[in-house]
């Protein structure tokens, strides 16, 4: 890969308090999965998955990520559960809101524009609290997480000997 090139993907990312809700409302599920807990510094949910990414082509994308009009809306994290294949346990909203996935489908055609091609894979909306997880069972929040999406955000992944490293680098407000 050319030089300056970096793996990228396109993420909402939480506020402070937002990860101190999924802490407390995933507590439990995170001790019974045992596992690699991701730590809270890297809770975020993927919106779309880049690849590796050279440096004229993420310009390009910045140009058409500035574009994307898509307005404000609510998560309701009200679910836990796992993927048995990928052995991740999670936190999920049951009912994501159409904006979300109408923002998707914007970012998806921002990346194609720039020149990269996404993968088709079916988006499921997550964040991943352990990987190398046991099977956790499926659990329905008494109490929800609400977190209000205000920005999405392109993040850097890196890959270091004690796992992932994940960089917000820049953010676009969500705007109608
Ligand atoms: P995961 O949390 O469900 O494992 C950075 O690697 C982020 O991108 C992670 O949140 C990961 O999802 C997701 N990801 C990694 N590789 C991917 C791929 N090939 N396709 C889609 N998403 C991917």
């Amino acid at each position: 890969s050319s030089p300056g090139t970096e793996r990228l993907f396109l993420a909402l990312w939480p506020d402070g308090a937002v990860r101190e809700a999924v802490r407390r409302a995933a507590a439990e599920a995170v001790r019974a999965a045992r596992g690699r807990p991701v730590p809270p510094d890297n809770l975020h949910l993927t919106l779309l998955f880049l690849g590796a990414v050279p440096p004229a082509v993420r310009e390009a994308l910045a140009a058409r990520l500035a574009a994307v009009r898509c307005a404000p809306f609510e998560l309701v994290l009200d679910r836990i559960g796992g993927f048995p294949r990928s052995r991740v346990a999670w936190i999920a909203p049951s009912r994501p809101p159409a904006a979300l996935h109408r923002l998707v489908g914007q970012l998806r055609a921002a990346a194609e524009e720039a020149g990269l091609a996404p993968e088709r894979r079916p988006f499921s909306p997550h964040l991943t609290l352990v990987r190398k997880a046991r099977p956790v069972p499926a659990q329905v929040l008494a109490r929800p997480v609400r977190w209000g999406v205000r920005r999405f955000w392109l993040v850097r992944s890196q890959t270091l000997p004690d796992g992932a490293r994940y960089t917000p680098l820049r953010a676009w407000p969500l705007a109608a």
